[in-house]
């Protein structure tokens, strides 16, 4: 059985900063060459593995993920300033899945290493200036090339989840609802096979960057009928916890919860003897109750490392939460398991396509339709160089092959022209 996290996020690079149009101005030169500085690049944003996170919950809050744009270039030949790439952190062990339009999905990357870094949306590049234009032929070129934009995706992030915290404790102890109080987000679980009760399991925000998960494990108990049908494989899950919480029915008159605390540990030592020896918080549960209050004042002179809590009024609520974190703090992981991590080429090859509309030759493709946006339509010029460029890889050849004569109507990312042989 797997506990599986996951979020959907958008990352969007910054665009590439445009080159810009612009002369050399020297004394006594009265028309200097072009001197157009070129655009910056756009951030790109880029996910890297932290070893100190462990789940995907911060993801619930920010969903759009945006670098800056690079800045436009300037005169004298000066260059826009670059844009800082965006970077985000994310649990050891996520995988990345590019989600496509069609909802579609292919693996990026697993993150399987701290450290790891991987671009899942470049940034732009950004355009030259009309520096970079002039020829022999065209000593002043009248136009620059405009920023790229960056790349948008939308990406899935998904991690196998390791139950940090186990709750203990009798049936009514009060388990489900503390669960349901704490848990900023309730991940879901892989094959499970159809059993008549689901594990519950809950993600623990305690602040920005620290969380960890809460499993409620009523099947560890041969006196709990509830945990009935939870499986091997779910009690496997629960061995690896590395913090428990026992929690005692505050609503029990006094000699009831001594007795209920006394049969879960001996059930715990019968299961697994090594349960006995995760650290654990003893707690009262449902203070806001007069009895639970006067049986709390009492148990402490026997066990003084006892608190209480109210999930009904959430007294204490966060002085346990924090308790926990402190305590996964300073206990030692099990061992994980580190996979190589596994690189998949982002940019597959990717031709052009060319479809007829009407009297139209539509021609998309994402690398084409990128250079055509980039490029200053405005000007005859940087039109011919998009025309150049077309040439090169093998539209013009491919609009003849489909019967396009000159003068038939080109149309590309949203721009019309006629075509020329
Ligand atoms: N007064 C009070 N009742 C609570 C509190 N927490 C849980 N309960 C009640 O105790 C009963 C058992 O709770 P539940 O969470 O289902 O216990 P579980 O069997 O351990 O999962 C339910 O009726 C809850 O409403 C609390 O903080 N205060
Ligand atoms: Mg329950």
């Amino acid at each position: 059985m797997q506990f599986i996290d996951e979020a959907l996020i958008t990352a969007a690079g910054g665009d590439g900063g445009n080159g810009v149009v612009a002369w050399r101005r020297e004394k006594y030169v009265p028309n200097g060459g072009p001197a157009g500085g070129d655009g910056g690049r756009g951030g790109s944003v880029i996910l890297e593995a932290d070893a100190g996170l462990t789940t995907l919950v911060e993801f619930r809050y920010k969903l759009r993920f945006a670098a800056h744009a690079g800045g436009d270039g300037g005169t004298s030949n000066k260059s826009g300033r670059a844009a800082d790439d965006l970077v985000v952190h994310v649990p050891v062990g996520t995988v990345v899945y590019e989600v496509y339009p069609d909802q579609t999905q292919r693996v990026m990357i697993d993150l399987a290493e701290h450290g790891t870094r991987f671009v899942i949306a470049k940034g732009g590049r950004g355009g030259l200036g009309n520096q970079h234009f002039a020829t022999s032929t065209r000593q002043a070129p009248t136009f620059a090339e405009k920023g790229e934009p960056g790349q948008e995706r939308q990406v899935r992030l998904e991690l196998k989840l390791l139950a940090d915290c186990g709750l203990i404790g009798l049936p009514n102890a009060g388990k489900s609802t503390l669960l349901s109080v704490v848990s900023a987000a309730r991940p879901k679980i892989a094959d499970y096979p159809f059993t008549t009760l689901e594990p519950q399991l809950g993600v623990v925000r305690v602040e920005a960057q620290a969380s960890f998960v809460m499993v409620d494990l009523p099947g560890l108990l041969a006196g709990a009928s509830e945990g009935v049908g939870l499986g091997d494989r779910f009690l496997r899950h629960a061995e690896r916890t590395r913090v428990l919480i026992h929690l005692l029915d505050g609503a029990l008159p006094l000699e009831e919860i001594i007795a209920a605390k006394t049969m879960i540990e001996q059930e715990l030592r019968a299961w697994n003897p090594a349960f006995i020896d995760k650290p654990t918080l003893l707690v009262l549960s449902k203070a806001d109750l007069p009895q639970a209050r006067e049986s709390f004042e009492t148990l402490r002179e026997q066990f003084p490392e006892l608190r209480c809590i109210s999930a009904a009024t959430h007294e204490h609520i966060r002085e346990l939460v924090h308790t926990v974190w402190q305590q996964l703090q300073v206990t030692p992981e099990p061992g994980l398991v580190a996979a190589e991590p596994r690189r998949i080429s982002l940019t597959p090859k990717e031709p052009f396509r060319i479809e007829r509309e009407g009297d139209v030759f539509v021609v998309s493709g994402a690398r084409i339709e990128r250079l055509a946006a980039m490029t200053n339509v405005e000007s005859f010029e940087g039109i011919g160089r998009l025309e150049r460029v077309l040439a090169k890889l093998g539209v013009d050849k491919r609009l003849a092959e489909l019967g396009a004569v000159e003068g038939d109507l080109v149309r590309i990312a949203g721009y019309e022209f006629t075509w020329t042989p």
